[in-house]
């Protein structure tokens, strides 16, 4: 049902109602940079993400996923919290403390499909949050939640960067938003304190070659490190927070201690209680499977984890 436009005003209430921090909106056009991404695929920078590649003809048009989609309805969600390096303890990136950001904001995006529903009888909506393939970036940064950094991440000029994106793609054309502005100026901050070189300019733009990130390697890579890669994994046991924490917009202000503030959501709040380096090298996979429900740390396996806290302890954690 595409037909005329209507207003994103009630939409928009709803959103921030189910808690997303922010929320935007733009048409579903076809993916506007799919060619920086086959580029990046093709120099090989997806390491073995496979999946990736696999999905370049899908992510062209967000047609493929939902035929008749005529908006995409952005939305962030903040998880920040202060996660401080503990001697022995292993280090999680601060977006995977908490519960699996995949199931928060599929169930928050579904109870928003179910108002659009209701309110315009017979459309079609469809959620995505990582699992489909679509560049969740570029249409958060045409619906103006965002801008790119140099470290490739989206950066909300006022709220800083520690936020998940979520997309619904839906048959109703809802009113607009004109794309975010920023820059980050002669800031190299996140270049220079990138443990493994990992951030790179590339075609006149910043890129980061997934295959040297240390996200990358604690979370996705199989098998052996690189031994050249090892030392730079630092005390990172999943995930890295490193060009996160050393940006500017992440910084606290005078007026906003902690930028975006703690996190509204407390299902993002970490409560597990991590076995320490040496005991997680010892873990069965019993413990492993009750330490890790519900959560995206499961995604590493109790092989990935028991590599990576060796090598934090190599490293001196
Ligand atoms: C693969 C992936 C990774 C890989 C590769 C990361 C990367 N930078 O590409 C790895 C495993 C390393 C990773 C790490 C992380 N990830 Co990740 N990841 C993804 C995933 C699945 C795809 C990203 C992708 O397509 N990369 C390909 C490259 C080419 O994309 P890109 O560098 O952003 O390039 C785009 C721009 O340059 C733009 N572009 C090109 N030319 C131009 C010109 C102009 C003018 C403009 C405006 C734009 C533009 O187009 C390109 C293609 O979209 C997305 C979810 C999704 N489905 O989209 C999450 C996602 C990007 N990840 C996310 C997060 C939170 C992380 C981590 C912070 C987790 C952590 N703490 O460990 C780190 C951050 C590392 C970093 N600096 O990026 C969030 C980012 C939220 C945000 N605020 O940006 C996402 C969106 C997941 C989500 N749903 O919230 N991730
Ligand atoms: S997540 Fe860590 S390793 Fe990856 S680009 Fe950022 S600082 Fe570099
Ligand atoms: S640290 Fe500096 S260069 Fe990097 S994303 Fe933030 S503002 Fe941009």
């Amino acid at each position: 049902m595409s037909g005329s436009m209507v207003s994103s005003t009630d939409l928009k209430h709803k959103a921030l109602e189910l808690g997303f921090m922010s929320v935007g909106v733009c048409e579903a056009l076809p993916a506007p940079h799919l060619a920086a991404y086959e580029d990046w695929i093709a120099k090989g920078y997806h390491g073995s993400m496979e999946y990736l590649a696999r999905h370049v003809p899908l992510k062209a048009n967000p047609t493929e996923l939902l035929p008749d989609a005529a908006s995409i309805v952005a939305v962030a969600l903040n998880y920040y919290q202060p996660n401080p390096a503990v001697p022995g303890e292993p280090h999680l990136a601060t977006y995977a403390l908490g519960r699996d950001y995949h199931r928060v904001i599929r169930g928050r995006l579904k109870k928003l499909a179910a108002w659009i529903e209701i309110e315009y009888p017979g459309s079609h909506n469809r959620a995505c949050v990582d699992s489909a393939p679509i560049l969740e970036r570029d249409y958060a940064h045409m619906a103006g939640l965002g801008w790119f950094g140099k470290n490739t991440c989206l950066i909300d000029s006022k709220r800083g960067s520690w936020f998940f994106i979520g997309l619904l793609l839906t048959s109703v054309k809802f009113e607009a938003d004109a794309p975010a502005l920023g820059a980050c100026g002669t800031c190299r901050a996140c270049i220079e304190a990138c443990p493994t070189g990992a951030i790179v300019f590339e075609e006149g733009r910043w890129q980061v070659d997934a295959r040297s990130c240390v996200s990358y390697l604690t979370i996705e890579h199989e098998g052996e490190i690189p031994p050249d890669l090892r030392q730079g994994i630092g005390d990172w046991t999943f995930g890295c927070d490193i060009c996160q924490s050393v940006c500017p917009f992440n910084q606290p202000r005078e007026s906003q201690p902690l930028r975006a503030g703690l996190t509204t959501e407390p299902d993002f709040l970490n409560r597990r209680q991590w076995p320490n380096l040496k005991h997680i090298q010892q873990m069965d996979e019993v413990q492993w499977d009750e330490l890790t429900n519900g959560s995206a740390i499961r995604r590493t396996g109790l092989r990935g984890i028991r590599r990576n806290a060796e090598i934090n302890l190599q490293n001196g954690s």
